[in-house]
């Protein structure tokens, strides 16, 4: 894709920021046991850490009924968030299809009780309140197909075919896809293509479907970069400085991305806004997770962080939407996003003195100022050495992260 032709698809994108993932499918139901047993590590995983052969996590189908599934809600709750898009696992690991598909009676309206398509009622809350739609495409894992990668317990690995379940499932089921719910916002594949070749072509395959659809950085093989449409960092990972071009932090609200129900390891408010502003500051998007539960509720955990997220984006929300990467170097109190001429200042840890230290500022500041206060006072500025100091309030007026706005000559 030409140069121009991407940056025009990844505007959005870049703009954006903040988005939902969602973990949702048939391992919401065991939700971490195993005939009775707790089974280690996340919970989507659960069919391969506990060897479930395929007949057997079959029959989770005939048992998935989330009859309290609402994409309103859920799109509500994205939305109150302050996030800009969703990314919904239309296939993961396991190889169950949350969507129909004519390619496999595997299917979440074909198998189970429930026959609703969840990507359709999900695209279309999406439409109505104006919040990207995306779908996760575990492209090379699949526990389920005889040629998916993976499962060794059911099939011999020195038989897989993988070239033609490429051929023959995943590329019909893109297709599917990218032709059956409209615009599609990320095609979001993970843990690699085998062959740089194969990641190509099934970068490409999307593009043909529809051109502006943004490919995850997971459709290249193993530290293969550039052959997605921007960087995926590790699982929950953050980058320890600055890191130029398009990238993304997938990452967990809790401990597990599919449901799990007893892991109550919730990240609270102030380090998921902490999260966000880091990322941010060193140039990246933040995709959360959320894990619904097997009658299709987003735990309510989750749903109360969101909710405190979205309220502190509704007050800060200038300071992280469009933003860019910090210019400056390291800051002791916290982190700074850049928009032209304004720098926002995300103040963690109020300064004891009230006044803000800030480098490689002098003579270059026009104005500094709270972004929460509607009558945008101006705070007294000094100059220090080779920066400024900002006097602050002597009371933090958000002890999460207050943002003073500095407006700069350049
Ligand atoms: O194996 C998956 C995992 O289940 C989950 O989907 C995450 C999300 O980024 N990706 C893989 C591991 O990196």
């Amino acid at each position: 894709m030409a140069k121009e032709e991407h940056n025009q698809c990844m505007a959005w994108w870049r703009e954006a920021k903040f988005g939902m993932f969602i973990h949702w499918g048939l391992y919401a139901i065991p939700a971490g046991m195993w005939k009775g047993k707790r089974v280690p590590g996340i919970g989507e995983w659960i069919m391969y850490y506990a060897r479930i052969p395929v007949e057997e996590y079959e029959c989770l189908a005939g048992r998935f009924n989330p009859v309290r599934f609402n994409a309103k809600e859920w799109v509500r709750v994205a939305k109150d968030a302050g996030m800009k898009w969703i990314v919904f696992t239309a296939k993961h690991h396991d190889g169950f299809c949350m969507f129909d598909s004519k390619l496999t009676d595997y299917n979440i309206v074909k198998a189970t009780p429930f026959r609703r398509d969840p990507l359709k009622e999900l695209a279309q809350a999406c439409k109505k309140e104006n919040i990207r739609l995306g779908f996760y495409y575990s492209q090379t894992l699949d526990w389920h197909r005889p040629n998916g990668m993976g499962n060794d317990w059911d099939y011999d690995p020195n038989k897989k075919n993988f070239s033609k379940y490429l051929e023959e499932y995943v590329k019909p089921q893109l297709r599917e896809l990218l032709t059956g719910y409209g615009p599609v916002a990320v095609l979001w594949f993970d843990i690699m293509t085998p062959t740089p070749e194969q990641a190509r072509e099934v970068r490409d395959w999307v593009h043909t479907l529809q051109p502006e659809t943004v490919v995850s950085g997971r459709v290249g093989p193993w530290r293969e970069r550039g052959i997605g449409d921007y960087e995926e960092w590790g699982d929950n990972e953050i980058p320890a400085e600055k890191v130029e071009g398009d990238w993304e932090t997938p990452a967990t609200i809790n401990g597990t991305w599919g449901f799990k129900s007893y892991d109550h390891n919730w990240k609270s408010t102030g380090d998921l806004i902490h999260k966000l502003v880091e990322i941010v500051s060193k140039g990246g998007n933040y995709l959360l997770n959320v894990g619904p539960t097997a009658e299709g509720i987003i735990p309510q955990p989750s749903v109360d962080r969101l909710e405190a997220v979205g309220r502190w984006l509704k007050v800060n929300g200038e300071s992280i939407y469009g933003a860019k990467a910090s210019p400056l170097g390291e800051l002791k109190w916290g982190h700074c996003t850049a928009k032209p001429r304004k720098l926002y200042l995300h103040v963690l840890a109020w300064p004891y003195d009230g006044q803000l230290e800030v480098p490689s500022l002098k003579g270059n500041v026009n104005r500094a100022y709270l972004l929460a206060d509607e009558k945008r006072m101006d705070l007294e500025v000094k100059s220090r050495g080779n920066g400024v100091l900002i006097k602050l309030p002597a009371k933090v007026p958000d002890p999460i992260d207050t943002v003073v706005v500095v407006e700069t000559e350049g």
